[in-house]
């Protein structure tokens, strides 16, 4: 079976966009791979949270997974910072990847624009994002578009390595969803849907009341050229409207698009099928968010066996480079 590997930050609240992108397809793989799911709370520092917050937000976040399907029978569900192979294999990879790369990252760029102060941690990310996927023999990682470029790093990085010390590392590859791969806010279609945007208008969240989310698809921005046509460039609201629903209902966007000649009735069945694709999820999140005991025994699971994984290939990493084993 292929191994699978795919990662989350507990900044914020689940969104339509990381359901679509990414992890409704974890939790088809569960069932055809060998999948490590990680709630990356070590990634979540690199930029400034409440203190104190971030432990509850892992909490919310490995809840919300559960509740999308994730299954701790059938895959590893586990938090980053409670398997310390992954800061260990992230200085390695620091020092294999060089600062040019890095900084041609876009969501290295993204991210620090506009901020006063910018973390060290901010600008080597992708290493320790590289460090996740190589810990674990990856085949696939199943990831949203905005992924692309990390993941293209971390088969530079892996085979940079390989080719330096001998046979190491397993070269994973970018599994992205053909619709869903980009969802894009609903007030700003030129804009990936993001937790971290500044207003909630555009964005869909996994727990919004049906009303809510029928509100936020009525009013979402569109054009004033009164025809339906995939075309991301030319209609970004409307596409991404034909996006979603074709996402959540499993056809092709261009072949929704056909249905509709006018705007209203797309943006009241794109509501209305995507409260319908949330409506088991937020009531199994209702019955876990009572129930921390659940999730904690699932985390408790991941993390015994995914050190397990990750101490042998760090071994495997160390002994290559030529570290002094332990004895
Ligand atoms: P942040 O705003 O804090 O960067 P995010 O909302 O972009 O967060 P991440 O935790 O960075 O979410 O991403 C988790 C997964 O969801 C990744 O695989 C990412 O590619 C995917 N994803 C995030 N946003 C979207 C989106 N708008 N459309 C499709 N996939 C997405
Ligand atoms: N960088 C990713 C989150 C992430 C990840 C990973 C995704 C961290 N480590 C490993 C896939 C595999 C993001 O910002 N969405």
């Amino acid at each position: 079976m292929p191994r699978v590997f795919s990662g989350i930050q507990p900044t914020g609240e689940l969104h339509l966009g990381n359901l679509l992108g990414a992890v409704r397809n974890w939790v088809e793989d569960q069932h055809r791979s060998d999948s490590f799911y990680c709630v990356v709370d070590l990634h979540a520092l690199t930029v400034p949270s409440e203190p104190g917050s971030l432990g509850r937000q892992t909490m919310d976040l490995a809840a919300a997974l559960l509740a999308c399907g994730l299954d701790p029978e059938a895959c590893t569900l586990f938090v980053q910072s409670h398997v310390p192979e992954h800061s260990s294999l992230g200085w390695l990879m620091q020092c294999t990847a060089s600062f040019g790369e890095l900084r041609r990252m876009t969501q290295f760029k993204d991210k620090s624009q506009g901020q006063e102060s910018v973390s060290a941690g901010l600008f080597t990310y992708p290493t320790l994002q590289a460090a996740d996927i190589l810990l674990y023999d990856t085949d696939q990682v199943p990831v949203g578009e905005d992924q692309r470029q990390h993941i293209e790093l971390t088969r530079d990085l892996a085979e940079r390595f390989n080719a330096r010390f001998g046979e190491t590392f397993v070269v994973p590859s970018a599994t992205i969803p053909r619709d869903g791969a980009r969802v894009m806010d609903l007030q700003q279609p030129d804009r990936k849907m993001s937790k971290s945007s500044s207003t909630d208008a555009g964005i869909v969240f996994l727990d919004d009341d049906p009303a809510v989310i029928v509100r936020k698809f009525k009013r979402a921005v569109t054009d004033s050229l009164g025809e339906v046509h995939h075309d991301p460039e030319g209609q970004p609201g409307v596409s991404n409207l034909l996006s979603i629903l074709a996402a959540a209902t499993g056809r092709a966007a261009e072949d929704v698009a056909g249905d509709y000649r006018q705007y209203g009735p797309l943006k009241a069945d794109t509501g209305e099928a995507v409260v319908e694709l949330l409506r088991p999820i937020q009531e199994r999140l209702r019955d876990l968010r009572g129930d921390p005991g659940t999730v904690e025994a699932a985390l408790r699971t991941g993390a015994g066996k995914a050190s397990s994984v990750a101490a042998g290939v760090l071994d495997r990493a160390e002994r290559n480079i030529g570290l002094l084993p332990r004895t």
